[in-house]
């Protein structure tokens, strides 16, 4: 494991970064951003370190991927192994155990204990298609709801599910038809029980769509690029129930909140909800790109055979990753880690929030934290100040992430794998950051 501080030798970014910053320039497609251009050369326990030399301190997790953290051990093992023993066969044409693995894994652990299966895939964005599909032929309906801020990602049919138009749409449509919007509980924004926020929502969706004609609704238990907004208690469960009774299949998208990030292996867990189908990837598989889409055996089994696949979903090397992320979950109680997390985290920003009236909400759960940005005694979005923070975080060696629809929400979401005395020197940055940023 790498040396776990935070330490500067350069400006952040330095020299060599900056070097290779001109080459991607030159090389790499504009459309393809990067928010903090220092290049990489080894990162672990809650440490990246860079070209420079720089040791920064991992508040992003590379967006809620490395929970276990980076080339953890099982992870590594397991990998290294699979790569040696083959690294494709395409599970379509000759199958392996490590896809049956990970599926029964997955059965096990997600929200239920009814029979489940489970197909693979490589992006979020593919699971979220593929859950669509299957409502779709389960039902043999077309309509998809989904929420207000839902990001879900960016083909063609996630996009139209996606709520945000910059950067993720703008000048990309048409899109997909038949995906329609719902109003979602936002507490800080619409001060609706989750029972009130729920019933909105579904006299929106029954009134402009039909229950009838609904195949899914999608939503993400705890919005993710939308602003880490957890929906008012009952809300979720609510709209589940509605599902249920009109034969609409409730899909939660965990891409983000899953494998131990909020506390729990699901965020689903908190109120008890079981969903018909849940996505998955991202701290699934250690770093590997794996998705999945788990759930029902009716509705998975309802679609024909050869309708769901893919030349690389479930990869050999992706799977054994997986196995390997799932068994350092288990062995290092990590649901256990992320409540411990968001403990430490919550008390760091409760003290932040005394002394930033800017800081108009905290929220998230477990590991999956952030705080939203407002002129003080109002929710008008302070995106400025939010930016203002986080590049002086970046500056001083903390690599923290923003998010929400007006771009005024910093989330927190560092790998569990992160040690109390870095996490605390991290949120000393970030008081810092706050103090010399003004207000
Ligand atoms: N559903 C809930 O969070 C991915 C995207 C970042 P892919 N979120 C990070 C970006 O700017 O592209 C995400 C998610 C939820 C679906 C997805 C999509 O997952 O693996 O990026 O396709």
């Amino acid at each position: 494991m790498i040396e776990q501080k935070r330490e500067l030798v350069t400006e952040i970014p330095g020299p060599e970064s900056l070097a290779r910053l001109n080459r991607k320039k030159a090389y790499v497609a504009d459309g393809v951003g990067t928010m903090l251009p220092v290049f990489v050369t080894a990162a672990g326990g809650g440490v990246l370190v860079d070209v420079d030399g720089n040791s920064l301190i991992d508040l992003g997790s590379g967006i809620a991927v490395t929970t276990v953290g980076n080339s953890a051990p099982a992870v590594v093992r397991n990998v290294q192994a699979q790569v040696e023993a083959f690294t494709h066969t395409c599970f379509m044409i000759t199958p392996y155990d490590a896809y049956v693995d990970v599926c029964e894994q997955l059965a096990e652990l997600t929200p239920g204990d009814h029979a489940k299966k489970t197909a693979l895939f490589n992006s979020g964005a593919e699971a979220v298609e593929n859950a669509v599909k299957i409502a779709r032929v389960a039902t043999g309906r077309d309509a998809v709801a989904v929420f207000d801020h839902a990001y879900h990602g960016r083909t063609n049919l996630t996009m139209a599910m996606t709520a945000k138009n910059m950067p993720y749409k703008q000048g990309f449509g048409p899109f997909a038809g038949e995906v329609y919007r719902a109003p979602m509980s936002y507490p800080l924004r619409d001060g609706l029980s989750g029972e009130e926020a729920a019933a909105r929502a579904i006299d929106h969706l029954d009134k402009q769509v039909g229950a009838g004609n609904l195949a899914c609704v999608a939503i993400e238990p705890i919005l993710g690029e939308g602003g880490f907004v957890v929906p008012a208690p009952g809300f979720l469960p609510a709209l589940s129930r509605w599902c249920t009774d009109h034969g609409i299949v409730f899909v939660a998208d965990e891409i983000q909140s899953g494998f131990c990030r909020t506390g729990d292996w699901f965020a689903c867990d908190d109120e008890g909800v079981i969903p018909d189908l849940i996505t998955t990837a991202k701290g699934m598989a250690g770093g590997l790109p794996l998705s999945a889409v788990t759930g029902r055996a009716d509705l998975m089994d309802s679609v024909h055979a050869g309708g769901l696949g893919g030349t690389y979903g479930g990869n050999p090397v992706a799977c054994a990753a997986a196995l390997g992320a799932i068994e350092e979950m288990r062995t290092h109680d990590l649901t256990g880690r992320a409540r411990a997390i968001g403990a430490m985290m919550t008390e760091r920003l409760e003290n932040l929030r005394g002394e930033h009236p800017v800081i108009a909400d905290i929220r998230g759960r477990g590991a999956m934290m952030a705080i939203e940005l407002c002129a003080p005694g109002t929710t008008e979005p302070d995106a400025a100040r939010t930016a203002a923070v986080s590049a002086a975080c970046h500056r001083a060696g903390v690599v923290t992430l923003t998010c929400g629809t007006w771009g005024n929400v910093f989330r927190f979401l560092p790998p569990l794998s992160i040690g109390d005395d870095l996490l605390h020197e991290a949120f000393d940055v970030v008081t810092e950051a706050f103090a010399t940023t003004g207000g």
